[in-house]
């Protein structure tokens, strides 16, 4: 059980000025580069972007901000991060190979794998020192270690003076998940991250890698990402099992890709297919018909048809796909109880699973009645303090550091 810490809602600049004064106290240098890179919540599409589906994501105004300097001494041929909030530290070097260090915290791997991705691809790596911190809450579904992974190749961005391409900068990191993390993610957090604007969902072909923008278009709702604040990693397998699960169902089925696939030839493929298969493939099947069937809806303001959809997609991540949990399930009905009447629309995990947030669509005006009623009814049945927040999908202002969408070098200090 874990909860938020209370920077939760800092907005991304005082999150930027804190990172740098605190940078400065570090390091006893003020910062050279100052970067961003922001989380997500994933409207519909769960654990089908690795399967040739479509996910529809929206970055949320929460971001890990990164600060760095060049170290006084020009030897040194490591890099030092700084987690903040962790206050802990790593020496990290671009040639290190995959679990080099045993003793290095949690989050390094991740920082790590970027690094080596861009010494792999011929790009230099300058020795810098870096502090950073984050308003997205880690390990929580809302994608803290790909905002991780992005921010730290924007800040090696913003110190070569160089732009990648955003779909290699997105791949990048995605690879650093694999190699470094040991997770075989699909390409949703990473692009979410890269390309992601707060108050536009975007419809990923995790195929072809096309994103087409769903604006919303309704001014009376809100998301709201509640976070259950409960991990169930049991072995840290499960991502990867899902995954082989999936693999072997499609092949039995014996077509190349889940997009040429119809629930019809899930069903005749029933006796050649393990219970578990099965189960799998009705879930990927379904949440691909499902997301494509949401986007549209959204964009036509369909917004019960959403609702339904969101449900869908929820129990059949819980029953078929096996990857929800009792914290999420019971934010789901509390949120299905208070029902339509309540301004409720949908509700659903979002994310890996087994723990962590889900994400409901909700009248803005009666979002605070909502949260009110999840968090007493959620804390009396589990024990556990949920944390709401809401996403609010609105025009881009024009004036601060708020208005920075997707992955952001912010300054460069002289
Ligand atoms: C995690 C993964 F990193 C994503 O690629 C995606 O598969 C998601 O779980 C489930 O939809 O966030």
């Amino acid at each position: 059980t874990t909860t938020e810490n209370d920077t939760s809602t800092e907005s991304l600049t005082e999150l930027a000025d804190r990172v740098s004064e605190t940078h400065k106290k570090l390091y006893g240098q003020a910062p050279e580069f100052l970067v961003a890179a922001p989380g997500r919540v994933n409207l519909i599409g769960e654990h089908i972007d690795y399967n040739d589906g479509f996910v529809l994501p929206m970055a949320i105004e929460r971001y890990i901000v990164m600060a760095a300097s060049k170290p006084t001494d020009t030897d040194e041929a490591q890099s030092q991060y700084h987690s903040i909030s962790m206050d802990s530290s790593a020496r990290l070097a671009a040639t290190a190979q995959p679990g080099s260090d045993p003793s290095a915290p949690g989050w390094a791997c991740y920082v790590q794998g970027v690094l080596a991705g861009f010494h792999q691809s011929g790009r230099p790596t300058p020795t810098l020192n870096v502090s950073f911190d984050s308003t997205v809450p880690l390990g929580g579904g809302l994608s803290s270690s790909a905002a991780l992974e992005v921010a730290t190749a924007t800040l090696l961005e913003a110190a070569t003076s160089t732009t990648l391409d955003m779909r290699e900068k997105a791949l990048i990191c995605q690879k650093a998940e694999h190699d470094y993390a040991g997770v075989p993610c699909g390409i949703m957090d990473q692009f979410s991250s890269v390309f992601g604007k707060d108050g536009e969902l975007m419809l990923l072909d995790c195929r072809s890698q096309e994103i087409t923008a769903v604006p919303f278009r309704s001014d009376d709702i809100t998301l709201l990402i509640t976070n259950s604040n409960v991990k169930h990693e049991l072995n840290g397998g499960e991502y990867a099992e899902r995954r082989s699960q999936c693999d072997s169902a499609l092949q039995k089925i014996g077509k190349s890709t889940w997009r040429d696939i119809s629930m019809d030839d899930v069903n005749a493929a029933r006796d050649q297919l393990t219970d578990l298969e099965f189960k799998r493939a009705r879930h990927v099947v379904g949440e691909i018909q499902r997301t494509r069937q949401a986007a549209e809806a959204i964009s036509a303001g369909r917004w019960d048809e959403v609702g339904e959809l969101m449900y869908a997609s929820h129990d059949s991540l819980s029953d078929d796909f096996e990857v929800s949990c009792e914290e999420l399930d019971l934010l789901v009905n509390l949120a299905r109880e208070v029902n339509s009447e309540g301004g409720v629309i949908g509700s659903r995990m979002t994310g890996g699973g087994f723990g962590g947030c889900t994400v409901t669509l909700v009248k803005r005006d009666s979002a605070d009645a909502l949260i009110e009623a999840l968090t007493s009814r959620y804390k009396a049945e589990t024990g556990v303090e949920p944390s709401c927040f809401t996403s609010p999908p609105r025009p881009r202002r024009s004036h601060s550091l708020n208005t920075l969408n997707g992955a952001h070098h912010l300054a460069s200090l002289p």
